[in-house]
């Protein structure tokens, strides 16, 4: 049963892939120094994610809307980045947005804040 539930989970989360792929939205544009300039900031940050989950779908579709190319790190079952996230940011949750700055880690949690995060910094 339990692998029944896994498997139209992933298969959900592959269908929402392939829909999100037809209809990706038009990234943002900026001046190439603009751009310089938002890719500087967001080498200090990462999403934690998992490849095929729906909320993480709906955060990677803001990232490619607003042009953030960021790091994403798959926090897989057994990796070093779910052990990260534990640990770090205190549940195996995603999608995670980690941002490190100034010696310090922040990590937030729930796709609508991290989208409405992103937004604001960014739009
Ligand atoms: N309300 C949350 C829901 C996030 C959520 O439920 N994520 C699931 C994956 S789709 C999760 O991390 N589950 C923990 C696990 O699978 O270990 C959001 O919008 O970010």
């Amino acid at each position: 049963m339990k692998f029944i539930i896994k498997f139209i989970r992933e298969a959900l989360g592959r269908l929402i892939i392939l829909v999100d792929l037809i209809t990706r939205p038009r990234k943002q544009k900026r001046s190439p120094e603009a751009q310089a300039n938002v890719e500087a900031e967001i080498g200090n940050y990462a999403l934690y994610q998992f490849y095929a989950c729906p909320f993480c779908v709906k955060t990677r579709r803001a990232l490619h809307r607003l042009n953030l190319p960021m790091q994403k790190r798959n926090a897989k079952e057994g990796s070093e980045h779910r052990a990260a996230l534990l640990s770090g940011g205190g549940a195996v949750k995603v999608p995670c947005l980690r941002i490190q700055k100034d010696g310090q880690d922040t990590w937030m949690y729930e796709s609508s804040e991290i989208i409405k995060y992103l937004e604001q910094k960014f739009a």
